[in-house]
């Protein structure tokens, strides 16, 4: 099929034109295979959808990437070159976002009727370039005049307390793998003035929403920043939501009263909670009394999880949503009220609590019927501790939907040369059922395929070194060993205590211990602009990287990389090239994590703690194929509250970690970095170390120092990516998804 348009689209002159030829031709495609239809519909809201790029996931579904790719190559071109044209719509901050952008393509592939729906974010999360070893934050604009968008008439009335605004509905279809489309629902206003940013800065003007309602995304990841322009998107998404899900609803045959027979929403984190007010008012607008409202709006809404860190739980100031939803509140009062009258005055449950403050999680665990965590640990942690309260009442709304990826993303399409030789072994099964990969298991001993598996990561490490040096001018070793950690950066996912690895390493180098093979530390991380610690940690790094790379008594043997502007693609890039996948979180912090899932599936190992979704990986792959480190969760929680952890007792008291935090200040990072900086970073590690780095810090190296050691006994390591390779089936986000449909949306 498509043989001539394909021809000609390859023939074109440039790449540009190839692109925007091929994005239409796409677009056409995707519209002309039709939607996905049935009675009963999952609305996936969401503040952030980090879809990546599009063009290759799409050709891939499509079934015709490799057609589309050879066609390229008889012109000369090469279909990698083309997917460079393609700017990346960063509508996310990072593990929540993708997790949605991987769901999305799991519920069009299993035929499951559901659309996304979130914010046309104008300016996705902030550029990170470095300058003077510090992160700075530029603009990032991505939609182009032809995009994956498209416009459609649906407009709502929006109203806010101080002003009303008219919406307009855009789509992106979403096919699925060898499959019909859902499609992702982005809100907008056409008001919004991108001019309002200056060229070299994320800073704005707050107050004119009308200009900036949807101008850009949040740069926070699990921190709680409170504005008012946040709750003012979050109600604009959550109104377009319930109107859209109720005229849906009324069009296929709905009298409201059988509103859950339609549709079921799932609410992705407490961003999107006031859609459980929102569409209690707009029943209630329709003559259905109060207590019926809330028995509809309570049989259709679920409640996702995604964390347990007590900063980064939705708190609003009354007063915030008394300004922007004034009409919201009567709704509110009463849920909260009838709260108190069934459950007395506990301060645990409430929803308005005595501060005053409207916490957004307990609206959706009293007013919805499922509440989840995203791996086994963290839904034991909600149940017994943080979500205690709540599970005692209400045992039967507690379920575990562990989290998964994409392996159309983070397989088919970032490493053809893994896939396709997993094909020539065990058949293209597995691209439709993941499990299938535990077929592999027959050849965990056999030679040929453990060095065809060698060959290939060795082959990902050349192509990731050549765009590494393409983009940034870094030259890495390929025959170096590939040590990765990229994530947002955060205190409890620590990439603080891997710094102190480097120091640990570079020390050993300069007394004369030389490691067996050089190493390569490679980072990827954005800091939220407010964070200061964060960025004092990219800083570190950086100045790290800087000492090492001037020092010829280190560098031929180690060497750290920090990759700027790290994203989904670089993503695609690193990890098919990784051999060391670092998930060091401290122990209960990680809800899940889902990187770990993508590294795995790619042959790397993981070195981590039991934290989030690790647990289940080291159950799956077992001892031998995973390095396991530091204090457990029950332990951690433990210090927590028994507030018995003190890093300044650890400093004191072992010179071992005293020496290596002291390097922090040393003469050596004072003359590339910025002092005040290095200064604070270091005093916040001795005095607070509020993530216990200093606490695992030991064992870590000592890990690692194993790991790196058995790296050199290649056929062993070899069998071990291949476990790990094929026990990484349950991680698929088809798993995932098909678990959310059994137990919680039941939809056909
Ligand atoms: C909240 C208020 C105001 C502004 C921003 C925010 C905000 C934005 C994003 C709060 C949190 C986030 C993102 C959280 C997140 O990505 N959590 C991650 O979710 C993944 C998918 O479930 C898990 O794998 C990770 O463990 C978890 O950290």
């Amino acid at each position: 099929m498509y043989e001539n348009e394909i021809e000609n689209i390859a023939s074109k002159a440039s790449n540009e034109e190839v692109y925007y030829s091929l994005l239409e031709f796409t677009k056409d495609i995707m519209q002309k295979r039709g939607k996905i239809e049935g009675k009963k519909k999952i609305y996936y809201i969401s503040a952030e959808f980090l879809i990546g790029k599009l063009l290759s996931n799409n050709l891939i579904n499509l079934g015709i990437y490799d057609q589309v790719a050879e066609a390229l190559k008889r012109h000369g071109k090469n279909i990698s070159e083309i997917e460079e044209i393609e700017p990346e719509p960063s509508l996310g901050n990072g593990g929540l976002g993708r997790l949605a952008a991987c769901f999305l393509d799991s519920i069009a592939t299993l035929g499951l009727p559901g659309d996304g729906i979130g914010l046309n974010y104008h300016l996705g999360l902030f550029k990170q370039e470095f300058e003077n070893n510090l992160q700075k934050e530029v603009q990032n604009p991505w939609i182009k005049n032809k995009s994956w968008l498209h416009k459609t008439n649906v407009s709502y009335p929006i109203i806010f307390g101080d002003l009303r605004v008219q919406s307009i509905m855009y789509e992106i279809d979403v096919t699925g793998y060898d499959n019909k489309c859902n499609t992702l629902k982005l809100f907008d206003i056409e008001t919004i003035d991108e001019t309002m940013v200056q060229e070299d800065s994320i800073s704005f003007d707050k107050n004119d929403i009308r200009k900036n309602l949807t101008l850009f995304l949040y740069p926070d990841d699990s921190d709680y920043n409170g504005q008012l322009l946040r709750i003012y998107q979050q109600y604009f998404m959550v109104s377009n939501a319930a109107q859209l899900i109720i005229d849906e609803a009324v069009a296929k045959g709905s009298n409201l009263y059988d509103l859950p027979d339609y549709a079921v929403v799932q609410i992705n984190d407490t961003h999107p909670t006031l859609v459980i007010p929102e569409l209690i008012r707009l029943l209630l607008k329709r003559d259905i009394s109060m207590d019926d409202a809330i028995n509809i709006v309570s049989r259709m809404c679920a409640y996702t999880n995604h964390t347990i860190l007590a900063e980064a739980l939705e708190k609003w100031p009354i007063w915030y949503l008394e300004k922007v939803v004034p009409h919201l509140m009567p709704v509110i009062k009463m849920l909260d009220v009838k709260v108190k009258e069934k459950y007395g005055n506990n301060p645990k449950l409430a929803i308005i609590d005595k501060d005053n403050r409207v916490h957004m999680a307990h609206i959706d665990i009293h007013y919805g019927f499922s509440v989840n965590g995203v791996a086994a640990l963290h839904t034991e942690i909600l149940k017994n501790s943080e979500l205690k309260p709540f599970y005692d009442i209400y045992p039967q709304k507690f379920n575990n939907k562990t989290n998964g990826i994409t392996f159309r993303r983070w397989l088919l399409h970032c490493n053809h040369e893994l896939s396709d030789f997993i094909t020539s072994k065990i058949g293209d099964g597995y691209k439709k059922n993941a499990e299938e990969l535990e077929k592999l298991m027959q050849f965990a001993s056999d030679k040929e395929t453990l060095e065809k598996l060698l060959d290939i990561k060795i082959a990902k490490k050349r192509e990731f070194a050549n765009y590494l040096y393409a983009n940034q001018s870094i030259k890495i070793d390929e025959n170096s060993i590939f040590d990765v950690q990229v994530k947002r950066l955060h205190e409890y996912k620590r990439q603080q205590m891997n710094a102190l690895y480097i120091i640990h390493k570079y020390m050993e180098i300069k007394a004369g211990k030389k490691p067996a093979r050089p190493i390569t530390m490679i980072f990827g991380a954005k800091a939220a602009p407010a964070y200061t610690i964060a960025k004092d940690i990219i800083h570190l790094i950086l100045c790290l990287s800087d000492v090492i790379k001037n020092d010829p008594d280190v560098s031929p043997y180690l060497s750290v990389v920090m990759l700027e502007n790290y994203n989904v693609t670089y993503a695609e890039k690193v990890i098919p090239a990784a051999d060391i996948s670092e998930q060091i979180s401290l122990a209960s912090k990680e809800a899940s994590g889902t990187g770990n899932m993508k590294f795995m599936l790619n042959g790397a190992i993981t070195l981590g703690t039991d934290d989030g979704a690790n647990v289940e990986i080291h159950q799956f792959v077992g001892d031998d194929n995973i390095y396991i480190f530091g204090e457990t969760s029950e332990q951690v929680i433990e210090h927590y509250n028994k507030s018995n952890y003190s890093s300044e007792k650890i400093y004191d008291e072992d010179k071992e970690i005293s020496k290596l935090v002291d390097f922090i200040i040393s003469k050596e990072l004072f003359a590339v970095g910025n002092k005040k900086s290095l200064i604070r970073l270091y005093m916040e590690i001795v005095t607070k170390d509020w993530f216990m780095a200093l606490l695992d810090l030991k064992e870590y190296i000592k890990v690692k120092e194993q790991m790196l050691a058995d790296y050199e006994d290649r056929d062993k390591w070899a069998s071990k990516m291949l476990v790990n390779i094929a026990k990484a089936g349950f991680f698929s986000s088809d798993r995932t998804i098909a678990q959310y449909n059994e137990d919680i949306w039941k939809l056909n």
